[in-house]
């Protein structure tokens, strides 16, 4: 008896100082044409909500951090992603990005190649997590070739998969510089995985001024709209203004023939 009593004692002592706390971000329904005009490619492959997130728990699991990242629909996998070495989904692509260090204008202020979006006005991002349906091998190379000085940014998972309606995705914590802290400033966007993107982006669907058969709509035909369905905003507890709080995050842009004149909207980290 007291073998079992001293053995369930030291289990109810180990968690409260060696796990840290869950962190859980909650966003409303019905928010995903980004700053509102935002419209789904016409294809039937595009089912309503697949591109609405609705929550993101980050939580510590061994020596893993664990991103569930919920959606509104049930994944699908119209494009056979297992057949291209893929994760079982095929059209979302999630980058998580983290302001570990909470220091001003520490880090990267541009979100990565083919989101369109800045960070700002002065808290920037030191990792992001890109949860993509493409092997691992693809996305480096995306990386490697498009925005090679991220290398050292972007944090790809060690095992990502599809659970009804919920990305899964596991990250060795050392990628993080350790388990997941409440002090981190998080961001979560939410874009459509692209296998054949334009030369400027990593992998993102593009948004244009009319949809088409596999292009947002909503946008403009150059550069400088944010090709992003969905994000945090406010305090991320889901609440229905936070749809009017993204709208307003993600309007403002410029578009431009050229990358060069595009001026990008300047998005907030979520903070507990
Ligand atoms: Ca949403
Ligand atoms: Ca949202």
């Amino acid at each position: 008896m007291a073998r079992i009593l001293s053995w369930f004692f030291g289990f109810l002592v180990l968690p409260a100082t060696a796990f840290a706390e869950p962190l859980i971000l909650k966003d409303p329904k019905g928010d995903d044409r980004g700053w509102g005009k935002l419209s789904y490619p016409t294809g039937a492959e595009y089912t309503r909500g697949a591109f609405d997130l609705v929550g993101v728990s980050i939580r510590e699991d061994g020596d893993d951090v664990v991103f569930e990242v919920e959606l509104a629909a049930d994944l699908t996998d119209p494009w056979k992603s297992k057949d291209w070495g893929g994760n079982g989904f095929s059209l979302q692509f999630v980058q998580v990005y983290l302001d570990l260090d909470g220091k001003k204008r520490s880090g990267e202020k541009k979100g990565v190649p083919g989101s369109w979006v800045e960070f700002g006005p002065d808290q920037y991002w030191d990792k992001v997590v890109l949860i993509s349906p493409q092997p691992n091998s693809k996305v480096e190379g995306e990386v490697g070739a498009k925005a090679p000085y991220l290398k050292n940014k972007v944090v790809l998972p060690s095992r990502t998969e599809a659970r009804k309606r919920t990305i899964v995705a596991r990250v060795p914590a050392s990628a993080l510089g350790g388990k997941p802290q409440k002090s981190w400033g998080v961001q979560v966007l939410m874009l459509s995985n692209e296998g054949f993107p334009a030369k400027e982006d990593i992998l993102a669907r593009k948004v244009n001024e009319i949809e088409g058969e596999h292009r947002f709509g909503g946008g403009c035909d150059g550069f400088g709209d944010p090709q992003v369905t969905d994000l945090l905003a406010g305090p991320a507890q889901g609440a229905d203004a936070e749809g009017p709080a993204q709208e307003k995050l993600l309007s403002g842009y410029t578009c431009a023939d050229e990358p060069k004149g595009a001026k990008l909207v300047q998005l907030p980290f979520v903070r507990l």
